[in-house]
């Protein structure tokens, strides 16, 4: 981006936040936690959604006062531009398909248009707009944050300290192995770009261990354009390697220094720091799947990454020059793989998850709330008889596109024992979406609520 369009572009933001028409949507989330496919159904919904029956809850819709929603006009052409229409394709697509992880970041800006409700607002206009600014990148990438507030020493021990839980210790060893037989005084560029090759060997194989969450530097896993970078020749030494004043020590150290200077805090900058308000979506019912260390892991990385946002209440001024995020939904994604009665419990369970997190922001004051939702519904729901009594059920496809009919078990209202997961399996089957025509509105659970919690204020 030239200067020139850069200051423009700030200009022209600058001017909508100080009229406190602009808003920017954080959507945090690991990977798969259904960041794309939430991004993907919230631009559909307010570019299509303008039928009461199909946000109910959102109120400007519902009083009939929405005026339609637009995909702004990349005004950089540098700029990544968040795919919305390929991914509305792979949803149209027979059979229709997810679109895929993640590789790199993008953006996208809307301008909702509306009739203010009442007050100064409605007196003085008879429409109103609303920009809205929302990106989207691979959540690997989200896990980097944590290392800026860790010096190479500590991400040592962290990371050691990790691999060495029971649902990644056996997985760890090899590159253990490696690590004490390398010579220490090595530091040339094919040395270290072998151990390197074999640290990225493990983290791939990590994640794709369900349960393991915690897989840094994440640039390793997705690279985007940093592909052969020099910094991203770095991995975890044995921490008592670490702290020894050897050449491949302090080489590690430089290039920690570098990823976390150069990468992690430019990206920290452009994107998470200016967000006013966010939700955190959290896929718990894989989680339940994959067992009691994977919760522990899911919380463990969660409360890290929260660390990094700046919560409190949003006066106009700080939202010019010091935002702070004011509101956060915490949601529970894919609330579509469990059926209707479960999701009180879902949400509970994720509140219990997010107890840490969540007793801090509302300490630093943001507004919070949880929910159970699905960006993109791809199950319905109904009852079965079972012995003349009527019993929950939904029906989807697999990923095996096999049509099913089934309850998938109920959900704990709170984090089980680790006794009670050596006795029990739970079974959320993951499904492909349903079928959908564009001109059709995009099957979603509550995603009204989201968008009532999340901007309904700003459409008064
Ligand atoms: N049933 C159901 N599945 C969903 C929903 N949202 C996401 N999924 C599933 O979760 C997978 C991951 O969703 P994404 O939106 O790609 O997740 P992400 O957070 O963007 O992941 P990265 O790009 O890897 O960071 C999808 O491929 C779907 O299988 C939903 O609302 N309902
Ligand atoms: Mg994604």
């Amino acid at each position: 981006m030239s200067l020139y369009q850069k200051i423009r572009q700030q200009g022209r933001e600058f001017s909508q936040r100080t009229l406190d028409r602009h808003l920017r949507l954080g959507v945090t989330g690991l990977s798969g936690s259904g960041k794309t496919a939430f991004i993907t159904s919230l631009v559909h919904q307010l570019t299509h959604g303008d039928q009461p029956a199909h946000l109910p809850f959102f109120a400007v819709v519902r009083e009939k006062r929405y005026l339609g929603g637009q995909v702004n006009q990349q005004q950089v052409l540098s700029v990544p531009r968040f795919p919305i229409e390929q991914n509305l394709q792979y949803l149209q697509q027979k059979p229709p398909t997810w679109p895929p992880s993640t590789r790199g970041w993008s953006q996208l800006s809307l301008t909702l248009r509306y009739k203010p409700a009442a007050g100064l607002r409605a007196k003085l206009q008879s429409r109103s707009e609303l920009a809205l600014n929302i990106v989207d990148y691979p959540g690997e990438w989200l896990l980097d944050l944590p290392l800026l507030n860790m010096d190479y020493q500590q991400w040592c021990e962290f990371s050691w300290r990790l691999f060495r839980q029971p649902h990644r210790q056996a997985i760890a060893k090899d590159f253990e192995q490696h690590l004490l037989t390398l010579n220490q005084q090595d530091g040339t560029e094919l040395s270290l770009q072998n151990t390197t090759d074999n640290y990225k060997v493990l983290l791939q194989q990590f994640h794709d261990t369900p349960g393991a969450y915690l897989n840094q530097p994440g640039r390793l896993l997705v690279p985007g354009e940093l592909a052969g970078a020099p910094m991203l020749q770095l991995f975890p030494l044995l921490p008592e390697q670490a702290s020894a004043n050897t050449v491949l020590a302090k080489k590690l150290a430089q290039h920690y220094k570098s990823y976390c200077k150069n990468v992690i805090e430019p990206f920290y900058q452009q994107h998470f720091v200016s967000l006013d308000r966010q939700i955190i979506l959290v896929d718990c019912l894989t989680v339940l799947n994959s067992g009691y260390a994977a919760i522990q892991e899911l919380q463990q990385a969660l409360q890290l990454i929260l660390k990094s946002f700046h919560y409190g209440p949003s006066s106009l001024l700080a939202r010019l020059f010091k935002p702070k995020i004011s509101k956060v939904l915490f949601a529970a994604s894919k609330s579509d793989h469990a059926t209707p009665e479960q999701h009180k419990a879902l949400s509970l369970l994720l509140q219990q998850l997010l107890y840490q997190p969540l007793k801090l922001s509302h300490y630093q004051a943001a507004v919070t709330e949880v929910m159970a939702i699905a960006a993109i519904r791809a199950s319905t729901s109904g009852y079965v008889q079972v012995e003349g009594l009527a019993q929950p059920c939904i029906r989807g496809k697999t990923l095996q596109q096999k049509n099913v009919t089934y309850f998938p078990g109920e959900v704990p209202a709170t984090i089980p024992s680790a006794d009670f997961f050596t006795q029990h399996k739970f079974e959320f089957l993951a499904l492909e979406p349903i079928q959908w025509a564009e001109h059709q509105p995009l099957p979603h659970v509550r995603m009204d609520h989201v968008l009532q919690f999340m901007l309904g204020d700003k459409l008064e």
